[in-house]
């Protein structure tokens, strides 16, 4: 028996965490098992890299150290949660996952997208997410949503031109592939946003039950 893994993606405030949620409720709704866990995080230990990468701290972290860290992270994911819940014919849906570190470490830090797919090859092994939903919306957008609720995290103090990377980067990855991501215009209205999302539906159950 083998699950579906199907991650959600996008800049900050996008809406992700939200939708998330709003696509559980309703394919539990059909009887489908729903495992929800987010990245970076998702174990008690990988939620402890969560906390070194998103903590702003005096001492500037290398661009390197950051990717490494992901992938720690990711790896411990993989192992406790992730592949586990896909042996057990769950739907896993998860807040981010390695197109993240494309569009994060590759797009906004810089880093080759040759040295992250070694990583992801490493870590991963031909393991990839069935469905992509990007949910895109303009960086100042985003933005706003993100610093509406509060203190910003170590990634949200980045410059426009770094969300701007990391928007482009999604879209890229998404045209490359069009038969594994779908794009969401995550700028709209959240009932507007949940309505297309329950457009989707249809494919998206018909891709669990195989
Ligand atoms: N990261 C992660 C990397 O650099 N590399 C990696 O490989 C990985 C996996 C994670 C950070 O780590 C980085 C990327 C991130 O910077 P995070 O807290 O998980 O940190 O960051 P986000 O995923 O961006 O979390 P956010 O909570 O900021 O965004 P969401 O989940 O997309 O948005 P959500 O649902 O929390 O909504 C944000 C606010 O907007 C409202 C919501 O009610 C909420 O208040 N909202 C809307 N408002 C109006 N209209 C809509 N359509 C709305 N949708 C949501």
């Amino acid at each position: 028996m083998s699950g579906l893994f199907i991650t959600l993606e996008g800049p900050e405030g996008a809406g992700k965490s939200t939708n998330r949620e709003f696509l559980a409720e309703r394919l539990r709704a059909q009887g489908i098992e729903v495992l929800l866990t987010r990245e970076p995080g998702g174990t008690p230990l990988a939620e402890r890299i969560r906390e070194l990468l998103l903590t702003p701290s005096d001492e500037p972290m290398a661009a390197d150290t950051e990717l490494l860290l992901v992938f720690a992270a990711r790896a411990q994911h993989l192992t406790q949660v992730i592949r586990p819940a896909l042996a057990r014919g769950c739907v896993v849906l998860c807040d981010r996952f390695t197109d993240a570190t494309y569009a994060y470490q590759g797009g906004g830090r810089g880093l080759s997208q040759a040295r992250i797919a070694v990583l992801e090859n490493f870590v991963q092994g031909d393991l990839r997410p069935d469905l992509t939903l990007v949910f895109d919306l303009p960086v100042e957008v985003g933005l706003a949503r993100a610093a509406a609720r509060g203190r910003l995290d170590r990634f949200e103090q980045e410059g426009r031109g770094f969300f701007e990377a990391v928007r482009q980067t999604y879209l890229r990855r998404a045209s490359e592939e069009p038969r594994r991501y779908r794009i969401l215009n995550a700028a709209q209205s959240l009932s507007q946003v949940q309505q297309d999302l329950d457009a989707m539906l249809g494919h998206i159950v018909e891709l669990c039950r195989g």
